[in-house]
């Protein structure tokens, strides 16, 4: 078998508007727009630079099975350049563009297999001439694919190095739906080489023997996909050794920030933390522009200051500005401030007047962990009895009660507790 290599990607989400961050964020609009379709091109310069034998691409290459027309016509462009570099591409579709919402109405040049949702198809790939890898695949027929897809794949050519293609759910991953399930026993006694999977957005190499690999998507799409983002090109030698190496291609990163106030005596105090949180920020995001969402947090003399109802507007606005100046940008997605008063609330408890009372009030519901809702129900049955408003009220997780009740606990402090 004659060694060669090849790039393994997965959930381009081309077109993806990145849930109407834009619209929040209008100087970071245009890279938003485009970050999934610069991603791609990233992708098949990478292909063309390393000269792989072929791509494979693991599903969900469109964002919604609509499939934009600056999608379709991105995707296909960037797979007939590898073509006329006679770099073969590999694609199954997923559950974000399942092939009963899509007829192809453009067409791909020869060297181009998109895979059926019908059957597993297996082809053959030759390099120098000589047959060495068998991939087989199949796309999902709608968007959620209850098919246990993995049961399906059959290792027919031992002496080739066989390669499976599938967008799924594999080890019951709970952030992902839960299509096309398998186990990672499942995929281990196929008989299969590798396993190029889709579907998770982090990358993760859930097996090395076989390879059983998601690659992440090319591009995060929000603060829950912070950090690098790319593909595996992954070389296989002559005795099947395989060596993967991860190559970042996102436009755009994601990152939180923490910044806690204690400590924190003045508002020159703040904005030189949160400067040098930007920095940092901007430092490790191997030189591309950074979208944001901060935090701040903790107990500290500024609590009186960013408790005041135009606080996080004008942090933001504050914090926008400074972070659009840099090069390359940090763009503040969202400014939050949980921050308590700079005093031990559990020693204002032991206070006997009405906010001590309150206080220990608090304390005591929150010791029982999940007794919340049943707590709250009595106090709150007109509400929850209310034909409109009780429906919503039942659907708040009991970790948003934990955290109104904290919320509902500094009011109660700013309200009966004077300023010193
Ligand atoms: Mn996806």
């Amino acid at each position: 078998m004659n060694p060669f290599s090849f790039i393994h990607a997965a959930d381009l989400h081309l077109g993806s508007p990145f849930k109407g961050v834009g619209s929040r964020l209008p100087s970071a609009a245009g890279a938003l727009h485009s970050a999934t379709f610069d991603a791609f091109s990233r992708l098949v310069d990478l292909c063309l630079a390393e000269k792989v034998d072929f791509l494979l691409v693991s599903g969900d290459v469109f964002d919604s099975a609509d499939r934009s027309l600056r999608a379709q016509l991105s995707f296909r462009n960037g797979l007939s350049r590898l073509s006329e570099a006679g770099i073969r591409a590999f694609v199954a579709f997923g559950n974000h563009d399942p092939l009963e919402a899509w007829s192809t109405r453009i067409s791909f040049p020869e060297t181009v297999h998109l895979f059926s949702a019908d059957k597993v198809e297996t082809v053959l790939v030759s390099v120098d001439g000589t047959p060495a890898a068998a991939v087989s695949g199949i796309s999902f027929r709608n968007r959620e694919e209850p098919r246990p897809l993995a049961g399906l794949y059959r290792a027919e050519h031992p002496d080739l190095y066989q390669i499976g293609l599938l967008h799924c759910n594999c080890g019951g991953q709970s952030d992902h739906g839960a299509y096309a399930p398998c186990s990672v026993e499942d995929l281990k006694q196929s008989g299969f080489d590798y396993w190029a999977l889709g579907h998770v957005h982090q990358r993760k190499i859930l097996g090395t023997s076989p390879h059983i690999v998601y690659p992440g998507c090319i591009q995060g799409l929000s603060i829950r996909e912070a950090g690098a983002h790319g593909c595996y090109q992954v070389s296989v030698a002559e005795d099947r050794s395989t060596v993967l190496s991860f190559h970042p291609l996102d436009r755009l990163r994601w990152q939180s920030a923490d910044i806690s106030v204690s400590g924190l005596e003045t508002l020159d105090d703040l904005d030189r933390v949160m400067a040098g949180t930007l920095d940092k920020m901007r430092e490790t995001a191997d030189g591309r522009p950074v979208v944001s969402r901060v935090r701040l947090a903790g107990r500290g003399p500024l609590y009186g200051l960013l408790k005041q109802p135009a606080a996080a507007e004008d942090l933001l606005d504050h914090l926008r500005r400074f972070g659009e100046q840099q090069s390359p940008p940090v763009w503040i997605e969202h400014l939050g401030i949980e921050c308590l008063p700079d005093v031990d609330l559990s020693r204002r408890g032991a206070m006997d007047d009405l906010l001590g009372q309150l206080l220990r009030n608090v304390s005591e519901i929150s010791a029982v962990r999940g007794s919340l809702p049943e707590r709250l129900m009595p106090v709150l049955k007109d509400l929850y009895a209310h034909p409109g408003l009780g429906r919503s009220l039942e659907t708040i997780p009991p970790d948003d009660l934990d955290r109104l009740l904290q919320d509902a606990t500094l009011i109660c402090y700013d309200l009966l507790e004077p300023e010193p």
